[in-house]
């Protein structure tokens, strides 16, 4: 069934994305090569990149922020029609959301590109940045806010016509991920209002650092489900259908969905393992959350892998493991995604270990972590999210995909570089301590026993560089191109093993949004209390580079 007009919403926030991760990832290449003691930023500073610190920042807030946000309320509002089978419900929000985020995106990067934002993507204080870079952030955030309100508008109005009704798994999935960003974006708001824009606007002279890091995290961490989720809702709703196969578990696919709303946000001090001003015993709590929180992706990855299975042996696979070669692996939106679950499982070991006090303490600020973050936003995010866009840009353009072999050969292509860059970042950061967001060749960090990691590194990022070009010629080629579609596409839904209706609970939302404003207060109140009513706003700016 063809809605245009939510098609053509979501063209406008795929246009915005994939420009972003064309531009953010390149910035990639340059990181690599510093890394392999190579330094383009000479070179670079005639076009107007001054340091490695503009480069990283502009990677980080490209990819990570604006690739990642125009992405997922595209697709998730796209989604939520079409498994609703009708147009947005206020279709005005939808508008104004993407323009606000536009707007709040073209602000962010004059700053940035002006080397007046160079505070890399978590924009900690005391760096400084120019007002118009936090404001931009800030509409950003907004505009997704509308652009969540316009999901929720579109399922209230299917609600009311179909008042019994359970809520489909993809539109449960994504109202999930809405509701759960709506409220852990509190905390930056709050950052951003109360702290960050008065001060680089010159209002108040100094900002308390460390309150701040907690504002931050309090959005920081479920960020990161904010990412994983709508590849959940695609690993759950649509690949058991691409791979021929059913959901193995309906009722435990939303049972997990509504644990991250509860489980998301309570965990952030978890980034905040070598903070002084958090009391070791909240530190403790939140560990023991971020375990918690480690749960549902353990029975995602069963309930996952068991209805690929059912798709390998429906495909005439037999045997242990026979069913696997069965699946189907040249199609290009299905091989991205499943290689974006394997490493995932990798980065989901990586997510343990930080989550360990002791180990964090070994790994904390060493290039480990963008080991285990590339796993995680890097591959089992924008890997899937590219795996999507191999049918949700056909489907919003109409016009066939330029090139389905070019697509396997990419989504093989990122996970071999993926596999051995992320290899070497964490041994470099296991092994040497080498540190985290640092020009590591400008600054003399290497020594010859890195040697053999820094070559894993660089090359596993030249592969992946690639990749991500192949994707772009992908995407452009198919925008550009002239063949339309022969007979028009379908979004992918993957049908349940057994058609038992879920319980009303994995329905209803009162008593899950009880659980977690519950759990947000236990966790977080005394604390935030205690470091708002003590906070020494003194430390001055700094732009260091
Ligand atoms: Fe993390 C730092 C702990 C998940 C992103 N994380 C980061 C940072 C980012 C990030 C960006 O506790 C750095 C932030 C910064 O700049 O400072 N993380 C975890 C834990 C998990 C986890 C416990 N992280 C993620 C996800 C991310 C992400 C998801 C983005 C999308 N992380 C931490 C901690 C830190 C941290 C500490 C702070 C470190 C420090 O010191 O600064 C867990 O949620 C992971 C659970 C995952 C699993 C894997 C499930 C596997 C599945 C696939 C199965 C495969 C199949 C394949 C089915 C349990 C679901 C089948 C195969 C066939 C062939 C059929
Ligand atoms: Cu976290």
């Amino acid at each position: 069934m063809n809605f245009p007009r939510i098609a053509k919403y979501t063209g406008w926030h795929l246009i915005t994305a994939i420009s972003a991760l064309g531009l953010g990832g390149l910035f990639g290449l340059f990181q690599v090569l510093d890394h392999a003691g190579i330094d383009l930023y000479p070179q670079l500073q005639s076009v107007g990149v001054q340091s490695y610190y503009q480069g990283l920042t502009l990677h980080g807030v490209l990819n990570a922020l604006v690739f990642t946000t125009f992405f997922i309320t595209g697709f998730l509002n796209f989604a939520t029609s079409h498994v609703l089978k009708r147009e947005p419900g206020v279709p005005l929000l939808n508008v104004i959301g993407f323009v606000v985020m536009l707007v709040g995106l073209l602000m962010a990067t004059v700053p940035l590109l002006m080397n007046e934002a160079t505070v890399l993507f978590t924009f900690y204080p005391p760096l400084k940045a120019a007002p118009a870079f936090y404001i931009g952030l800030t509409l950003v955030v907004v505009g997704s806010w509308i652009c969540g309100a316009a999901l929720i508008a579109t399922w209230r109005a299917w609600r009311k016509d179909n008042p019994t009704t359970r809520t489909p798994l993809i539109a449960l999935g994504s109202l999930v991920t809405v509701v759960l960003w709506q409220i852990c974006t509190i905390g930056l708001a709050v950052e951003m209002l109360t702290m960050l824009i008065p001060w680089s606007l010159g209002l108040v002279e100094g900002i308390d650092p460390q309150l701040a890091r907690t504002f931050f995290w309090f959005t920081g961490h479920p960020l990161v489900y904010f990412w994983l989720l709508p590849a959940y809702v695609s690993w759950y709703g649509m690949m058991p259908k691409q791979a021929g196969g059913k959901l193995f578990s309906e009722p435990l696919a939303r049972f997990s969905f509504f644990l991250f709303l509860v489980l998301s946000t309570p965990l952030g001090f978890h980034h905040q393992y070598v903070d002084p001003g958090v009391p070791i015993g909240w530190k403790y709590l939140h560990a023991i959350l971020t375990y918690s929180v480690f749960f549902p992706s353990l029975l995602t990855a069963f309930n996952v892998a068991a209805s690929l299975e059912i798709g390998g042996r429906a495909r005439g696979g037999t045997g242990l493991l026979g069913w696997i070669k069965k699946l189907p692996w040249g199609d290009p939106s299905y091989a991205a995604q499943n290689f974006a679950m394997i490493l995932f499982a990798f980065g989901g070991i990586s997510g343990l270990t930080n989550a360990s006090y002791d180990m964090n303490l070994a790994v904390h600020n060493t290039i480990w972590i963008p080991g285990h973050f590339h796993l995680t936003v890097g591959t089992a995010s924008a890997l899937s999210f590219i795996g999507i866009s191999y049918w949700l840009v056909p489907m919003v353009t109409g016009k066939q995909l330029f090139n389905r072999k070019l697509g396997v050969a990419q989504a093989i292509t990122w996970f071999v570089g993926m596999l051995l860059m992320s290899n070497a970042l964490h041994l470099l950061g296991l092994r040497f301590q080498l540190p985290r967001r640092t020009a590591l060749g400008a600054s003399g960090y290497l020594t010859p026993e890195m040697t053999p990691f820094l070559i894993e590194e660089v090359i596993g990022g030249i592969i992946l560089v690639t990749s991500g070009l192949l994707w772009l010629i992908n995407m452009v080629g198919t925008v550009a191109s002239k063949k339309k579609l022969e007979t028009p596409l379908e979004m992918p839904v993957a049908e349940p093993l057994e058609p038992m209706l879920a319980p009303k609970w994995l329905d209803s939302w009162r008593p899950w949004l009880a659980l977690t404003f519950a759990l947000i207060l236990i966790a977080y109140g005394p604390q935030l209390y205690i470091q708002i009513s003590q906070a020494q706003s003194t430390a001055v700016g700094f732009k260091p580079w």
